[in-house]
C-alpha cells in the first residue's frame, strides 16, 4: 500500500446529556479522527483516547504526539509493502499505547479494504447481518433520575442495561431497577475499578439480583484480586481494562479471574488483536461482548462488524448514535427492534459527513508520507 499522507483531526462533540463513570463525568467527548489516504482509497478510523487519562493512560495531547513522531515513521519505515497486517508487527518495538496503535492499523484497514472492496464485517468474519443493542448508564444524582432514565432507554427497544456503579451507588440503584423493570430483563453492571478486595462481602449483596456479569470491580493490573472475588461472589466477573492483549486473556481466564470479556479494540490495539482475543475466549468458553468508548458513527461501524463474530454472543455497548449525539459524524446508526445492522458497504461502511465533520474540528496536523 502507498500511503500518501496521514491527517489527525482533532475533533469535539457535545453529548446528549451528561455521562458519570467512577471516574469522571464528561460533558462532551474531545478525540482524534485519523485520515489515511493512499493512490486508492482513503481510510478513517477514531482514536479512543481522551483528554485526560482517567481510564488508561494514553490521553489525547500524548497520543497525538506518540503516532506523529514515534508510529508513523515506523509505519513509513515499512515502504509499499506496508499493510494493515504488518503495522502491529511494526509497531511492537513501542510499548504500550494500544489506543494510538489501533486508529491507525483500522484506518489503515479501512483504506485497504476499501481498495478492495471487502467489508470490515466480511474482513473479520460476521456470522450476523445485526447485532443486540446494550445501553450504558451513567451514574445519576438520585434513583427517580435513574429510573427515568433506564425507561426512557428501555422504551426505545435497548435489549440490555448496564449500570456504572461505584462506592455509594451500587446496592440501591441496582434494587431500585430491578423492582421497578422486574427481573427479566438483562441488566449488569460496571465499576471502572472503583472497589477493592476488601470490599468482597459488600458486592456480595448484588448477588441477588441475579446481574449478567459485574464489570471491571477492581483495579486493571489486580488479576489475583479477581480471581479471589470470584470465589466470594457469585455474579460471574467480567473484565475491560485488565486485558490489552490476548495473553492476558488467556492469563485471566487460566486464573479465574473472569468469565466473560468485553472486548474493546482501541484497549487492545486494534481490531486483529480484538479478535485473537475473542478466538482465545471461544476456545475456552468464554463468552465476550462488544464495549464502547462513547464513538462516533466512525468507530461504531467497525465496533458493530466486530460484535457480529460467532463468540459475541452477548449485547455490547453498541448503542445507537442518538445515545450520545445528536447529529453523528457519519449517518446516524438507529435502532431497529433493538439491533444495529452490520454495515456492508467496503471498509468501515460508513461515509463520514464532511460539513459535520468541519464544525466539530478543532484542529488538524497534516503529516506527508
Ligand atoms: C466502559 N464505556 O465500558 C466505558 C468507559 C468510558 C460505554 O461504559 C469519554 C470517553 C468518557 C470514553 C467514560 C462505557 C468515557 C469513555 C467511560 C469511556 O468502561
Ligand atoms: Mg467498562
Amino acid at each position: 500500500m502507498k500511503i500518501e499522507k496521514i491527517e489527525l483531526r482533532r475533533v469535539c462533540l457535545p453529548l446528549v446529556t451528561p455521562f458519570r463513570t467512577s471516574f469522571g463525568t464528561s460533558t462532551e467527548r474531545e478525540t482524534t479522527i485519523v485520515r489515511v489516504v493512499t493512490a486508492d482509497a482513503e481510510g478513517w478510523a477514531e482514536s479512543a483516547a481522551e483528554p485526560e487519562p482517567l481510564y488508561g493512560p494514553e490521553f489525547l495531547d500524548g497520543a497525538d504526539l506518540v503516532i506523529r513522531d514515534h508510529l508513523i515513521p515506523r509505519l513509513r519505515a515499512e515502504g509499499e509493502a506496508l499493510t494493515a497486517e504488518r503495522v502491529g508487527p511494526a509497531l511492537a518495538a513501542v510499548t504500550g499505547h494500544p489506543m494510538s496503535k489501533a486508529v491507525l492499523e483500522t484506518a489503515i484497514l479501512d483504506a485497504q479494504l476499501k481498495a478492495s472492496g471487502v467489508s470490515f464485517g466480511q474482513y473479520l468474519g460476521a456470522v450476523r447481518d445485526r447485532v443486540p443493542a446494550g445501553v450504558s448508564v451513567g451514574i445519576m444524582d438520585s434513583i427517580d433520575e435513574l429510573l427515568a432514565a433506564v425507561a426512557g432507554y428501555l422504551d426505545e427497544g435497548y435489549l440490555r442495561i448496564k449500570l456504572k456503579i461505584e462506592p455509594g451507588w451500587d446496592i440501591e440503584p441496582v434494587r431500585a431497577v430491578r423492582e421497578r423493570f422486574g427481573d427479566e430483563m438483562l441488566l449488569q453492571v460496571d465499576a471502572n475499578t472503583a472497589y477493592t478486595l476488601a470490599d468482597a462481602r459488600h458486592l456480595a449483596r448484588l448477588d441477588p439480583f441475579d446481574l449478567l456479569l459485574m464489570e471491571q470491580p477492581m483495579a486493571a493490573d489486580d488479576l489475583l484480586g479477581h480471581a479471589r472475588l470470584a470465589q466470594v461472589i457469585s455474579t460471574p466477573i467480567c473484565l475491560d481494562e485488565s486485558i490489552e492483549s490476548a495473553r492476558d486473556a488467556a492469563s485471566a481466564i487460566a486464573l479465574g479471574a473472569c468469565s466473560v470479556i468485553n472486548v474493546k479494540p482501541a484497549r487492545v490495539g486494534g481490531y486483529l488483536e480484538a479478535r485473537r482475543i475473542h478466538d482465545v475466549a471461544a476456545a475456552h468458553g468464554i463468552p465476550v461482548w462488544c464495549g464502547g468508548m462513547l464513538e462516533t458513527g466512525i468507530g461504531r461501524a467497525a465496533n458493530v462488524a466486530l460484535a457480529a463474530l460467532p463468540n459475541f454472543v452477548m449485547p455490547g455497548d453498541t448503542s445507537a448514535s442518538s445515545r450520545y449525539y445528536e447529529q453523528d459524524l457519519t449517518a446516524p446508526f438507529v435502532l431497529d427492534g433493538g439491533h444495529l445492522e452490520v454495515p456492508t458497504g467496503p471498509g468501515i461502511g460508513v461515509e463520514v459527513l464532511p460539513d459535520v465533520l468541519a464544525q466539530v474540528t478543532v484542529s488538524m496536523t497534516e503529516i506527508a508520507f
